[in-house]
């Protein structure tokens, strides 16, 4: 390590002083102007992480949903997943430390991970379409290089793209190629051939609007489109050439407004979905007759895919298991009817793609989303064995078979992928016949709300059992379990915020009504138990 080459360009990239800031579930997230530090260290972070584990490692820069304006950088391990736990308290103690401590929290990480200065270092960059973010990735390469790293500068990238080459890089090339054209082909190709196989792939099937928050999205589908265009024809809007990034429109809009984006012209009963502005994450909807809006979130995707993968699984006759993983947002209405009427397990774990990640991991197929539409299946090596061995069986199990195996390519596996995502939707809604309100009327979700509360330090609230239950401060919980039972079919949560400064608020009951007043009465439970700072909550009718 040379430390006085990394001093001497650390100067360039000065850190701003009395800044703070904690790697999340999303990694480092802010107001752009305040990450050039940020992107520096993290390309010494990643360099690091990289000769220890001998393996390529990813940075992708992006603030997916945020608002033009911020920035942000996560690093991917080599698998294509989300930061080790320690490397991320590395990352944390990096990006914070003033200038003249930097030599001696680099050597602490090395000796602590024991890291072997002496192996090669390979990192591959992406970066979303913010205007700041050209220039942050060149950041994150100069830290790169001040450590004897190289690096692959693949430009502009979905962020799952980059987890896709990451994963590509470290597998020999056994998973697919690292290329765009790899990626575009190995989709393309599953979906095509799963397309094929639908009886019913009337025109109704064929086109779907797209919502591509002015992100990332846009370019990457308009590439890819051809590779499919005889299966699907998407439409696209919010494409970047005249609206901002993420306003009034995207995923994170969509979910959370629970309405349509602007700049898309929607007629009733057309198939319509959103993503968001670095695509790895993706909601449906449409208006139906009445001119109501549907809203069909990652819970209820998560519903059709599982049992669509549970048929093809009964199939072919095996004792392999299949879970769905979820977090406490998931709608009371998807986790009940995936129990009860699709007897498929349900695991929650906490926010955060890791967890679910990490959960699903432990079935043949593990299916995971959060219900703002980020997720993907996974699948065990026992699922793979058992379509190899395949050929010896009867005709419609080896159909079966096939199509599982067309499924396993199209998912991405290092992970949740709007685009990716979206193929297979429209693949199993071909195969099954199903028409968009169909599909949604498979349950209805309970009405719900999410608010936000702003409080002096997140970090008083502290949370257990999948994060549906407050442990601190004291009373908090006991004040929420009161207000729940004053509504029907009512459950509610608090937790601080991985990406924000604030404290998120989750109610959900029988109507509308309720779930708003019962948000509401809970954000005045956390802003006075919790050091609430600012105007008191206001009643949801005053926000929407
Ligand atoms: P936080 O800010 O921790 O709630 C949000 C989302 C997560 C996840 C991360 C990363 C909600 C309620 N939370 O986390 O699901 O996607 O951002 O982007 O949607
Ligand atoms: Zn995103």
């Amino acid at each position: 390590m040379d430390l006085g080459a990394i001093t001497k360009y650390s100067a360039l990239h000065a850190k701003p002083s009395g800044l703070v800031l904690q790697y999340g579930t999303a990694g480092f997230r802010t107001k752009a102007e305040h990450l050039d530090h940020v992107m520096f260290r993290m390309g010494l972070l990643a360099a690091l992480r990289s000769k220890q584990t001998k393996s390529t490692v990813g940075v992708m820069v992006t603030a997916s949903h945020n608002p033009e304006e911020d920035n942000g950088v996560k690093l991917v391990d080599p698998l294509g997943e989300m930061l080790a736990p320690s490397w991320e308290e590395h990352a944390t103690c990096l990006a914070n430390a003033e200038e003249q401590d930097m030599q001696r929290v680099l050597i602490d990480i090395s000796e602590k991970e024991a890291v072997n200065l002496q192996q090669d270092a390979f990192v591959v960059v992406g970066r979303d379409t913010r205007p700041s973010s050209e220039k942050l990735s060149q950041s994150v390469m100069d830290g790169v290089t001040v450590l004897g790293g190289q690096f692959h500068d693949y430009g502009l990238l979905t962020t799952p793209q980059l987890h896709y080459m990451v994963y590509c890089r470290n597998t020999g090339g056994r998973y697919g190629k690292a290329t765009l054209e790899g990626y575009y082909q190995k989709l393309s190709k599953a979906f095509v051939e799963l397309i094929k196989q639908a009886s019913c792939s009337g025109d109704e099937y064929r086109s779907l609007k797209v919502d591509c928050a002015n992100g990332i999205g846009a370019l990457k589908l308009r590439e890819m489109e051809h590779y499919f265009s005889q299966g699907l024809s998407v439409q696209l809007f919010n494409d970047g050439s005249k609206g901002k990034l993420n306003h009034l429109c995207g995923a994170d809009f969509v979910k959370s407004h629970q309405k349509p984006p602007q700049g898309m012209e929607i007629k009733s009963n057309e198939r319509c979905c959103s993503f968001d502005g670095d695509a790895d994450r993706i909601v449906y909807y449409y208006h139906d007759a009445d001119g109501h809006f549907h809203l069909i979130d990652g819970d209820k995707i998560a519903t059709l895919i599982s049992s669509f993968l549970k048929e093809l699984l009964m199939e072919i006759g095996e004792n392999l298991n299949i879970g769905v993983v979820q977090t406490a947002y998931a709608n009371g209405s998807s986790t009940r009817y995936l129990e009860e009427v699709m007897k498929v397990p349900v695991y929650c774990t906490k926010t955060g793609v890791k967890h679910l990640h990490h959960k699903a991991q432990e079935f043949d197929i593990g299916v995971y989303f959060e219900a703002n539409g980020h997720g993907t299946a996974l699948f065990s090596t026992a699922v793979e064995m058992k379509i190899k061995q395949s050929e010896q069986l009867e005709e419609k199990k080896r159909k079966a078979a096939k199509m599982l195996e067309n499924i396993i390519d199209l998912f991405n596996q290092a992970a949740g992928d709007a685009i990716s995502d979206m193929l297979v939707i429209e693949a199993i809604l071909a195969l099954k016949g199903l028409t968009v309100q169909q599909w949604d009327a498979l349950y209805t979700d309970l009405p719900n709300r999410q608010l936000k509360v702003q409080v002096a330090d997140r970090r008083v609230i502290s949370t257990t059992n999948a994060e549906r239950q407050a442990v601190t401060p004291p009373g908090l919980q006991e004040a929420i379990n009161d207000l729940v039972k004053k509504y029907k079919l009512s459950r509610a949560f608090v937790r601080p915020s991985g990406t924000e400064d604030v404290v998120r608020v989750y109610a959900e009951a029988d109507s509308q009504e309720s779930a708003d007043h019962l948000a509401h009465e809970v954000s005045l439970a956390v802003f006075q138990l919790a050091g609430g700072i600012g105007e008191r909550p206001q009643p949801v009718s005053c926000l929407y």
